[in-house]
């Protein structure tokens, strides 16, 4: 049998529940050492989830608990590692998904070996597309960070005095993520606020959250709409932006006709302001994958040792990063 089937962990449980009224300190101790938790990551190449999973485990090494890094990039991926966990002793897992959706069956393997979730970043939807408020999320508080984007993307217009009439926008969007429509929306509608012409945004779908989907997606919008010389770029996070400049690159704008506005603040756009030249990426709302890892590792611990459920949703915010401040705002965000 193995040693971690559900019976098995019952027994341990109990026995830590004798040490526990045996004295606390020992008790403490010994649950301390057992606990171990999955950090489950869509897209462990990114360096937001890099960042977010390198927090956790930094954590865990000054709490104590262990975290096991895994990547599920698909959902046969993810019951993979959840299986994976179980055969490790883990107690829990948190969890960015590769698709919403599939939260239901991410559960029910999750239940089958007793174990706590908790999602990050991207919240599990049900059978009939609402937010699983069971299962304790914490991500970013998507409309107003949008709204952000598109204030900056508006104050950024000014600046360079063009006109709104003659200013395109590329909304790459991914309307099967709720976070990602939040942020597109909040962005359309600060913009649409400041005197943006609707009719001049151009939607490019993506088909998933990274670079080279917003690539695609960008590339025949840009040859359709010729027309425009001034451009504004945004997107759920800075990586798809990234690939909406790229796009703008290859048809030939040159930077000082883009706006590109991300969010992440991860290294993908630290990358970008390193370079000796600006390019059409001019910033990206910046929030804390450090405190994403660290503290929804902390909710499943705190779950996981003291059966204190955390609470339903946490929503975090973000501030602008630019060129000119993005060291500053990478410390102050201690990333
Ligand atoms: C989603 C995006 C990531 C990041 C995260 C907070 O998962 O795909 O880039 O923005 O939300």
């Amino acid at each position: 049998m193995s040693l971690t089937t559900p019976m098995t962990r019952t027994l341990i449980g109990m026995a830590v529940g004798l040490a526990l009224s045996a004295g606390p300190l020992t008790a403490q101790a010994q649950s301390d050492e057992d606990v171990k938790m999955g950090f489950i990551v869509k897209k462990p190449e990114q360096a937001w989830f890099i960042n977010e999973q390198e927090a956790a485990t930094k954590l865990g090494e000054e709490k104590g608990f262990e975290v096991v890094r895994l990547s599920g990039e698909d959902g046969q991926e993810v019951l993979s590692a959840i299986d994976n966990l179980n055969s490790q002793g883990a107690q829990g897992f948190v969890i960015c998904p590769p698709d919403v959706r599939l939260g239901p069956a991410i559960m029910n393997r999750a239940k089958q070996y007793g174990m706590k979730v908790v999602t990050v970043d991207d919240r599990f939807l049900n059978s009939d597309g609402e937010p699983m408020e069971d299962v304790p999320h914490l991500g970013m508080s998507g409309y107003k960070i949008g709204e952000q984007v598109g204030n900056a993307i508006a104050e950024e217009m000014d600046n360079r005095g063009w006109d709104p009439d003659e200013v395109a926008a590329l909304r790459i969007t991914n309307y099967e993520l709720p976070t990602a429509k939040e942020r597109t929306d909040g962005a359309t509608a600060a913009l649409l606020e400041s005197g943006f012409k609707k009719d001049n945004i151009f939607d490019a779908p993506q088909q998933n959250t990274d670079t080279s989907s917003a690539f695609s997606a960008a590339s025949p919008v840009f040859s359709k709409r010729g027309d425009f010389e001034h451009w504004v770029i945004y997107a759920l996070n800075e990586e798809s932006v990234l690939g909406g400049v790229r796009a703008s690159e290859q048809y030939g704008l040159d930077p000082d006709q883009v706006i590109g506005v991300g969010i992440n603040g991860s290294g993908a756009a630290f990358a970008e302001f390193s370079r000796e030249t600006p390019t059409g990426f001019y910033g990206t709302v910046a929030v804390s994958s450090t405190m994403h890892g660290r503290q929804s590792a902390d909710n499943l611990y705190q779950w996981i040792t003291d059966g204190e459920k955390p609470k339903a949703n946490t929503e975090t915010t973000g501030k602008l990063m630019t060129r000119d401040n993005w060291k500053d705002v990478r410390e102050e965000l201690g990333l």
